[in-house]
């Protein structure tokens, strides 16, 4: 092989590439990470357009590796916007001297294990590598969904992408702006994009029920009340199924009285943003549950919406409440009381085409200077099946992954020897606080590497068997829910041909854990370690 040579090769430098780099670094490996983009960040460099914030609380979206890194950045609010925790990134980077081993504006475009040397060939648009591991750290929602609509490319005005949003900004004053999608992106931006521009009109395919961010500044005294329990903030929200903290109650929402029900709604509403969802427990496992708090819903979208008609197009029906992600807003519903803004459903009059001059729908076209996709993403296998990635015998992934993602618990793929994903299908993810999934992959990755290395085993593989019966265990706890109910990206019907799956892993930040331990604790149960010519058990 030719290229340059390292232990690990990470992909991607958001905050998985990034915590992958520092962590195999800290542990003796020789790294490096390449980045498609020109600067790190991952979704959070691209996603910038005007509103973008996170919906996870900025204390516990936040890495935990470091207490002195804990201790000294200073969050400004209870969810952070885009900027700062772009800024966040950057200090990271220069506190761990990071920079100097990744490649921007580098992308993979194909990667081939050689079976005799137990390595990875990795090219990119600037080169070759040749990598023992290599650690896909792509991120889950990194590659756009075509929203396949005709006529995109003849819109003779500005066309604009949530996830490709320009840097200098957008100039929307004065302009006649048009949004398709009302997913989490789309919440966030409506009602900011609402206040600079002349006119809006938001096309809605699917209505979302998005839950308050009750958003707000942090003041010192509790900065000061989190950072002295930091290690104890941290660890709740590792035993908790979510990763954010929340105690699950352990009622169900069907035997207590409605007064008491909706006394507890209301709470939550009040404070708990994304933690809505486990007012009670069988709220995702339960139709009858999961219908009290969807009527919730409903009943304050019709509060806060001055226009019955419009406040009815708004309310979701025919999914569950949280089966698609519910956005966490700042005024999402309440923008549609502005005599600026309108709203055209899409059920009732489906768009025909985008003209030069706006959007056709069934009723009519409506005239546009700006219009915003705000359509969502390929999201957990995207960024994988992008490159062409050959593992053993000349298999693809793509081929691999024909049928839907499979790995070993979300990290390892059959097949695929010494090639790893942080946060991939399989695991928590997406249906967790993912930064922190993120560090517990990374730091059980490299516990598995340094496993392998003490033994002299040079290859590590997901054992068939191993990964036939995780996603067997996937699917079924997939099946148990109310998930699978809704068109979702977590399903991947977002995406024409995508194989309708559900990807994450829903058992649980803990219950997860809990799993990975028992996997240490039977000598990584399910990796098969091989080296110096002679297959090892990993034990
Ligand atoms: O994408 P989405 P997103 N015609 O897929 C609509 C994370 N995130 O970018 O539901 C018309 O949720 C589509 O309609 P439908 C977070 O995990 C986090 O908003 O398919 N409409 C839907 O309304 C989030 O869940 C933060 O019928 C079309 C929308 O576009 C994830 O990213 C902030 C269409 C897509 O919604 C993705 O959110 C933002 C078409 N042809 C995002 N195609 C944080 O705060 C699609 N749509 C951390």
């Amino acid at each position: 092989m030719t290229g340059r040579v390292v232990d690990a090769l990470v992909v991607g430098a958001g905050f998985a590439g990034l915590r992958s780099l520092h962590t195999l670094r800290e542990r003796g490996y020789d790294v490096a990470v390449i980045e498609a983009n020109d600067d790190i960040g991952g979704v959070w460099y691209v996603n910038r357009y005007p509103g973008a914030r996170c919906d996870v609380e900025s204390y516990d979206y936040s890495l935990s590796f470091s207490p002195e890194l804990e201790q000294e950045w200073r969050w400004s609010e209870r969810y952070a916007t885009q900027p700062e925790i772009l800024r966040y990134v950057e200090h990271v980077a220069q506190r761990f001297d990071l920079r100097r081993d990744v490649h921007l504006s580098t992308r993979m475009e194909r990667a081939e294990f050689d079976e005799t040397t137990g390595r990875w060939r990795v090219d990119t648009d600037r080169g070759t590598w040749d990598a023992r591991y290599l650690v896909m750290a792509t991120g889950q929602l990194s590659v756009r969904a075509a929203p396949g609509i005709p006529g995109a490319d003849d819109f003779a005005g500005t066309t604009l992408h949530t996830a490709d949003w320009p840097h200098e900004g957008a100039d929307l004053s004065g302009k006649r702006v048009g949004v398709i999608g009302t997913g989490s992106s789309g919440t966030q931006l409506i009602p900011v994009v609402a206040r600079e521009a002349a006119h809006l009109t938001v096309f809605q395919r699917t209505p979302n029920f998005s839950v308050p961010a009750n958003n707000g500044p942090i003041d010192d005294a509790r900065d000061a009340e989190v950072k002295a329990g930091y290690a104890d903030r941290r660890e709740r929200a590792r035993r908790s199924p979510s990763g954010l903290g929340f105690v699950p109650n352990k009622q169900s929402a069907l035997e207590v009285s409605d007064d008491e029900r909706r006394a507890l709604y209301e709470e939550q509403w009040r404070t708990a943003g994304f933690g809505f969802l486990l007012a009670y427990y069988d709220l995702m496992l339960d139709q009858e549950a999961n219908d009290t708090a969807a009527d919730f819903v409903r009943a304050k979208i019709a509060e806060k919406v001055d226009d019955p008609a419009t406040a009815a197009k708004l309310m979701p029906r025919g999914h569950p409440f949280g089966a698609k992600r519910p956005p966490v807003d700042s005024g999402y519903f309440e923008t549609f009381n502005r005599d600026d803004v309108d709203l055209v459903d899409l059920r009732e009059t489906p768009i025909e085409r985008i003209t030069p001059t706006g959007v056709r729908t069934t009723a009519g076209e409506v005239g546009l200077d700006v219009l915003v996709f705000a359509t969502g993403f390929d999201a957990m296998t995207g960024a994988l099946l992008r490159p062409e990635i050959v593992g053993r015998g000349g298999e693809t992934l793509r081929e691999h992954w024909d049928a839907g993602p499979r790995t070993y618990l979300g990290v390892g793929v059959a097949g695929f020897p010494n090639l790893f994903v942080i946060a991939g299908p399989g695991s928590p993810s997406l249906l967790s606080n993912v930064l922190l999934s993120i560090e517990a992959h990374v730091d059980w990755l490299a516990d598995l590497l340094d496993h392998a290395r003490d033994r002299g085993a040079t290859v590590v593989e997901a054992d068939p068997g191993a990964e036939a019966r995780w996603v067997e265990q996937v699917n079924a706890r997939a099946e148990a829910t109310l998930y699978p109910r809704a068109d979702s990206y977590y399903m991947g019907t977002n995406v024409p041909g995508k194989p309708r799956v559900f990807t994450p892993y829903v058992g649980g930040v803990r219950g997860y854990r809990r799993i990975l331990e028992s996997v240490v604790a039977d000598g990584y149960d399910g990796f098969l370690l091989s080296g110096k010519g002679r297959d090892v058990r990993a034990s």
